[in-house]
């Protein structure tokens, strides 16, 4: 982990710290109904624990991706075999495209893709035709400052959006109720909806607040190891 890429700049991660704090975010999934299945840690790819980047998983077919960071790109070999096992064929983003799972919101059956420093136009084209295969749309928007489309909105289900900055201003996504997320809070745009419970990064009390106002239980959750390489809650596990 503490090789993992990192613009954040708040130092390196404590690995045994980390530990602790994912288990405590498998123990939250549990409790909210959800059997987890935990992979082995892989060594050779600091960045692996962010897994939600290597496939997006859709009712009954699983998309492997391509990641765009060069240092993440082998990390799809490495989960390509559970998901086999889960779901049995696969399809896959090829090349040139590139796409990573932290750009891909889900919202009922439409699939909105971020295109961004990782995913490019020919990854989420790929990603929309196999969409199309199984009767899903998807349609991009462009990030203009952001690492992940998921770093900046979350979907809370019935029609409740967690959005901050760049993405408050986007035709895209004005047909949402959208919360609000105070830039100072930033991080805890990436909150994560499981069966009707908002895990939100804890620290962070004004977005949680304004969550548990619209009717959501709120599970704070301690995710600073994972901060401080970029990633957020959603970014540790594929759900479906
Ligand atoms: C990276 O830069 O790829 C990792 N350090 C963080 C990935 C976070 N993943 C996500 O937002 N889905």
């Amino acid at each position: 982990m503490i090789d993992g890429i990192s613009t954040a700049d708040l130092g390196v991660p404590d690995y045994d710290l980390a530990c602790r704090q994912h288990q405590d975010y498998i123990a939250a999934l549990e409790a909210c109904g959800l059997a987890v299945t935990v992979l082995p840690a892989d060594p050779e790819y600091p960045d692996s624990t962010f897994v939600e980047d290597t496939a997006v998983l859709l009712a009954g077919v699983a998309v492997l991706s391509r990641p765009g960071a060069d240092s993440r790109r082998g990390e799809t070999a490495g989960i390509c075999p559970t998901l086999v096992g889960l779901f049995g064929t696969i399809e896959v983003i090829e090349a040139p495209g590139t796409l990573e799972g932290g750009d891909v919101m889900r919202v009922g059956t439409h699939f909105y893709v971020g295109i961004s420093g990782r995913t490019n136009r020919a990854g989420a084209e790929q990603f929309i035709s196999i969409l199309a295969k199984h009767k899903l749309t998807g349609s991009m928007i462009v990030l203009e400052e952001m690492l992940h489309l998921k770093s900046g909105v979350s979907y809370l289900e019935g029609g409740n959006l967690l959005a901050c900055g760049e993405f408050l201003r986007r035709s895209e996504l004005s047909h949402f109720n959208v919360l609000e997320i105070d830039p100072v809070e930033g991080y805890a745009a990436n909150s994560l909806w499981v069966n009707g419970t908002v895990m939100v990064p804890a620290g962070h009390p004004r977005s949680a607040q304004a969550i548990e106002d619209r009717g959501y239980r709120v599970k704070l959750l301690e995710v600073s190891e994972f901060q401080k390489l970029d990633g957020g809650l959603s970014c540790l596990s594929l759900r479906f």
